[in-house]
Parts: structure tokens; C-alpha cells; sequence
């Protein structure tokens, strides 16, 4: 059995924090689970381009508001909480998050190692901009 606490994952090395989110890997591939799990905060007021090549990634939004837009094909999804959305294409996507900034718990399989650098996930913070 694994019990953790989000505010004490929050105060290790399990935090880890970008220009535009921050995100608490509360589970990663040493756990054995073969999926990993992380609460990520998108900050209020931004756009992140993220493409996991290498993963693929579900994403529940708890709390805040915003929303996803695939780059192939332009489509824009709104995310509210209760909100779902799948990469299951490895679907490359700008992730924007509106005045609250958005709270999400994530799942990666294969699992994070937690030594992953954003370049080599794919993950490629932008900019800071106005919100809608
Ligand atoms: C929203 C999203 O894609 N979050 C991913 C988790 C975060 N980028 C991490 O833990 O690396």
C-alpha cells in the first residue's frame, strides 16, 4: 500500500515547476504501477505548447478553466472542471489557462521517471499573455 499527501510531495523534490505550471508527481515508474500521476497547476493567463511524444497522458481538470487546442487540425476543446481530455494520439497542443489558472491530475504511461527534462518531454513552455 502508498499513502501520500499532495502538501507533502509539495515540500520534496516531487515538485517540480516551470514558467507556466507547476506540477507534484505524487507517483512515478519506481512505484512499479506502470502509469504515474501528478496534480499540475496551469498559471492563471498562459499558453504552453506541449507534444509527449513518448507518452501518452490523460488529463482531469479539478478546478479553473481554459482550453486545449490541437495543433493538426485547430480544433479548440474548452476544459471546465469535470473535464477529461485524452492524448491518445500523442496529440501535440497548446494548453491555455484563463484568469484562475487550472488544476488538473494527470496520468503518463509509460510512467515519468521524474528525471525528465521538459525539452526531451516535449514540453515547451512559450509565453505569458493576456487571458480570455
Ligand atoms: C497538463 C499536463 O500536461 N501536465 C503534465 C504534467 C507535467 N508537465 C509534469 O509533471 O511534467
Amino acid at each position: 500500500m502508498i499513502v501520500r499527501k499532495l502538501n507533502e510531495c509539495r515540500d520534496s523534490d516531487r515538485l517540480v515547476s516551470s514558467e507556466t505550471w507547476d506540477s507534484t508527481r505524487m507517483l512515478l515508474k519506481d512505484d512499479s504501477m506502470g502509469f504515474s500521476f501528478h496534480i499540475t497547476r496551469i498559471f492563471p493567463n498562459t499558453e504552453t505548447h506541449i507534444w509527449y511524444k513518448n507518452h501518452l497522458e490523460s488529463v482531469y481538470c479539478v478546478s479553473g478553466r481554459g482550453e486545449i487546442e490541437t495543433t493538426l487540425d485547430g480544433k479548440v476543446y474548452q476544459i471546465e472542471p469535470g473535464t477529461l481530455y485524452v492524448l491518445d494520439k500523442n496529440d501535440e497542443h497548446y494548453l491555455r489557462a484563463f484568469d484562475q489558472g487550472l488544476e488538473v491530475a494527470c496520468v503518463f504511461n509509460p510512467p515519468l521517471t521524474g528525471q525528465e527534462v521538459h525539452d526531451k518531454e516535449g514540453v515547451y513552455p512559450l509565453l505569458v499573455e493576456g487571458g480570455s
